[in-house]
């Protein structure tokens, strides 16, 4: 065997004593130059040492855990132009060992395909001890090395998301200033599991292959003025994207005869001081429709749907700021009034800005109420993890046939986004159905 060089970890910054976190080669692979040995994981990135040249690892120096810094000897190899033909391993990716060496098996051909470093990590070369010069000091934080280009996650969520698979390029993050989770790598593998194939990052149609966001100077064609987005605004945005890009949404749409309801609702305004809006009504006949039909309250957990056997709606909420969705708790125990009162409470709190995380979690199924404003129908975004959501848009008197005449009926359009995972098609339709039928009895609504 030809004398062995040592791979040592290159000038590495200020970082010291970083921990190895996965070993991509075993002793016996061949490695080609830059091909990672090691990966190396900072509290600011994550980093693979390559080969400095084309060889066979005889000896790994550094096992999962031990902490490196700069000069550290990662491997022993032995140069390629000494390595005796025959003699080398093909290396498989990481983390599966590699198979059996000599076999020159058509199985082990294939797996010799060298493991391609992980898009968002910055390689230095590894410094061997011979060699004179030594490798230029590298910056070890991805994003600064690729700004814009590499996806914002930590080093632990990027390596979680390379041994599932998962391009990081594909996930838009759900946490602060789009920072993708282990959370939202979970979601991405679940979504791509459930629509029955791999997400793939180009040309296997499987995942979003979406082509970059066109970047325009928009100065170029008239005056403008650039103003930041709202903290909302980008919560909200990162979310809804999310759910409209994972979610299979239909979108079903029905009217319910409100007539009598408006009639009732307007004579009870004249002496109560709470303000009693349709929205009220439409509280309480979705919770008999969610009684009547459970899978609407619902939620996807993997292979499971999660039945609640709670109550809690939320309410899309329109504030200068964004939108926003707190939560009623326990709806199907509270009366019309009660309810009214806590319309009312959640929406001022939600405009004063002062409604607090606790006060938008535990939504069972959401109502989006644009009623007040205007419409005719739209298609509003599932809240995930709720697998529904009904859109309201304004009632109109429509002249509706009974039979013998044309009547005059006040007609409230109703828009159910459904998730179609869990949700077929008859079933929105029973279920908007019953709502309508709810709506346009008062006594059923009344219970
Ligand atoms: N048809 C006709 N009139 C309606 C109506 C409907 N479906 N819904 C409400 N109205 C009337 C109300 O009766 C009220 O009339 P008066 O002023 O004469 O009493 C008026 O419209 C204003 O109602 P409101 O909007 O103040 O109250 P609300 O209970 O209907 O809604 C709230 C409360 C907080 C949901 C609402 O103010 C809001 O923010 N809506 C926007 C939600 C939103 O942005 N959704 C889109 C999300 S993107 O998917």
């Amino acid at each position: 065997m030809a004398e062995l060089k040592e791979a040592r970890v290159p000038d590495i910054g200020d970082d010291k004593d970083v921990p190895v976190i996965e070993l991509l080669v075993q002793p016996g692979d061949t490695v080609k130059k830059d091909q990672g040995l090691v990966t190396l994981e900072s509290d600011k990135a994550t980093m693979e040492v390559p080969a400095p040249f084309d060889g066979i690892v005889r000896e790994l120096k550094v096992k999962i855990g031990d902490e490196l810094s700069e000069g550290s000897v990662v491997a022993l190899i032995e140069p390629a132009a000494a390595a005796p033909a025959g003699d080398a391993k093909p290396v498989a990716p990481p983390p599966q060992p590699s198979p059996a060496s000599g076999g020159g098996s058509e199985v082990a051909a294939k797996a010799a395909i060298p493991a391609t470093p992980a898009p968002a990590t910055a390689a230095p070369t590894a410094a061997v001890v011979e060699t004179p010069t030594r490798s230029p000091p590298v910056a070890f934080d991805a994003d600064a090395l690729m700004p814009g280009k590499v996806p914002h996650a930590s080093p632990a969520v990027r390596l979680f998301a390379r041994e599932l698979g998962v391009d990081l390029a594909q996930l838009s993050g759900s946490a602060r200033a789009g920072r993708i989770t282990k959370e939202d790598v979970q979601a991405f593998v679940k979504a791509a599991l459930a629509g029955g194939g791999a997400p793939r990052a180009s040309g296997g149609g499987g995942g979003l292959d979406l082509i970059p966001w066109p970047k325009v100077d928009f100065a170029k064609f008239g005056a403008i003025e650039s103003k930041p987005l709202s903290r909302i605004q980008k919560l909200s945005g990162a979310n809804l994207a999310r759910n409209w890009a994972m979610i299979p949404h239909v979108t079903q749409h029905d009217d319910a005869d409100i007539t009598e309801m408006e009639a009732f609702r307007k004579k009870g305004e004249e002496n109560k001081d709470t303000k009693v809006t349709p929205l009220v009504f439409l509280i309480k006949a979705v919770v008999a429709a969610l009684k009547k039909y459970p899978n609407f309250n619902a939620s996807l957990d993997g292979d499971n749907l999660v039945l609640k056997q709670y109550f809690h709606i939320g309410i899309a909420v329109d504030t200068p700021d964004g939108l926003v969705v707190p939560v009623i708790r326990d709806a199907d125990r509270k009366g019309l009034l009660e309810l009214a009162k806590e319309l009312g409470e959640i929406s001022a709190k939600a405009r004063d800005k002062k409604l607090s995380s606790a006060d938008m979690q535990g939504g069972c199924f959401s109502i989006s109420s644009l009623g007040g404003i205007g419409g005719t129908g739209f298609t509003p975004i599932i809240n995930a993890p709720e697998v529904a959501i009904l859109g309201v848009s304004r009632s109109a008197m429509k002249p509706v046939w009974n039979g013998k005449e044309f009547a005059p009926r006040l007609v409230l359009p109703m828009s159910l986004s459904y998730d179609h995972r869990v949700i077929d098609g008859a079933a929105a339709a029973r279920f908007t159905a019953y709502l309508a039928q709810v709506l346009g009895d008062l006594r059923r609504l009344l219970l």
